[in-house]
């Protein structure tokens, strides 16, 4: 839940485009549509991708909030064309269209039976348009004009992809500073930062698409420069692992997220806990298992986020599915898919983060302007 950015999004997967409006960045933040656009090229990558992003070149174009280079405090409107659109016309008509073939085929691990039951649609097209993971793009683009707000506080975000299927990572911690993590991430097909796990990864990608099928996995979110106390300890919808998890479990195909070292369920409270010292007139920590919260708050360390997600349920070899037209049992229906999409995924809920974090600043800092945000923000003694 925000508290201070409000944000949405409308468009369907080959409708004309994405529509974006974002509330409550300060004025006097300055943004380029360059460094928007740099951020929706990092999405459009990641070998397992499919024949869409051959034809996407995503773009933003901005509508309104913006002039001169810099916010003005008011709404920022963003628009992000789908160049498959041409390829959709007829299928996407706004007016009606008697000519169309319906969808009846629902596929399962996706949103097509449970949508259409729910609006008692009779056509699964209806729901595939606006629960694809294409209306993540538009996440990206807001999420770009928080990030710049908080890199501008020194506050940086970052990912690396730490397993494809059964393809793991194992090393756990990786000594490189949060702000150079996605430029050695993003040199790699998949995202990683271990490159001797590459090569299996994209064997594994290539098998599965090989056998018409899908693979899911894991990464990770660091951020740092948090100051301590974003978040809170008393207010359950102001918590920050709460609202971090929400904002990246409602990212397609995310199942779980989880915060710190993973082995924390297997270990003793003693052994996971991380010890206090003070040292040069501040207060450190001997280790950083809990990844970077503690009680609702950011606790000053650098916040470590895991996040697991599905194989995506378009299989081009397809399951049992039944026609809700006619109730035979039949094979589910077939779209164009992309076979991995971890590496895009990571950086959507990158985005997401820094919403959630820009929010939380706000909430602790206050500040019409950005200079006034800058001046609470330096003044805090933590
Ligand atoms: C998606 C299916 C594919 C993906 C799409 C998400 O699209 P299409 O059906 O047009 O081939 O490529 O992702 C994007 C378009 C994107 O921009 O990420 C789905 O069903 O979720």
């Amino acid at each position: 839940m925000l508290n201070k950015i409000n944000f949405i999004t409308a468009g369907e997967s080959h409708g004309k485009g994405l529509l974006g409006i974002i509330e409550g960045i300060p004025s006097g933040l300055n943004i380029q549509k360059d460094f928007i656009d740099f951020h929706l090229s990092r999405r459009q990558k990641g070998f397992g991708r499919g024949g869409r992003m051959k034809i996407e070149k995503d773009v933003v174009d901005i509508y309104s909030g913006i002039r001169l280079g810099c916010t003005l405090g008011s709404p920022i409107g963003l628009m992000i064309k789908n160049l498959d659109w041409d390829n959709w016309k007829e299928e996407m008509s706004v007016t009606e269209n008697p000519n169309i073939k319906k969808i009846t085929l629902p596929r399962p691990g996706h949103a097509d039976l449970a949508g259409v039951m729910k609006h008692g649609f009779d056509d699964i097209r209806n729901v595939i348009e606006r629960s694809s993971a294409r209306e993540t793009t538009m996440r990206v683009a807001l999420g770009s004009i928080c990030r710049k707000l908080l890199e501008n506080l020194n506050i940086h975000v970052a990912s690396y992809v730490t397993q494809i299927h059964t393809v793991c990572d194992n090393i756990i911690d990786y000594n490189i500073n949060v702000n150079e993590v996605n430029n050695i991430a993003d040199k790699s097909p998949v995202r990683v930062l271990n490159n001797k796990i590459e090569k299996k990864i994209i064997e594994t990608i290539k098998n599965a698409q090989a056998n018409g099928d899908t693979v899911g996995g894991q990464f990770k979110i660091l951020i740092s420069g948090c100051p301590y106390g974003l978040g809170d300890y008393s207010a359950w919808n102001k918590k920050l692992n709460a609202k971090l998890s929400e904002a990246i479990c409602s990212i397609n195909a995310i199942k779980g997220v989880s915060f710190g070292n993973t082995f924390s369920s297997n270990a003793f409270g003693s052994e996971l806990h991380d010890e206090i010292e003070y040292k040069d007139n501040q207060f450190t920590r001997t280790n950083n298992n809990a990844g970077g919260i503690e009680g609702g708050m950011s606790n000053s360390q650098t916040i470590k986020i895991n996040a697991m997600m599905k194989p995506l349920s378009t299989l081009t070899t397809p399951l049992k599915s039944v026609d809700i037209k006619t109730k035979e049992s039949k094979l589910a229906h077939k779209e164009r898919t992309d076979s991995c999409a971890v590496p895009a995924a990571a950086i959507v809920a990158e985005s997401m983060t820094c919403i959630v974090i820009a929010d939380t600043i706000l909430d602790k800092f206050g500040g019409d302007s950005f200079k006034e945000l800058l001046h609470h923000f330096q003044s805090a003694k933590f």
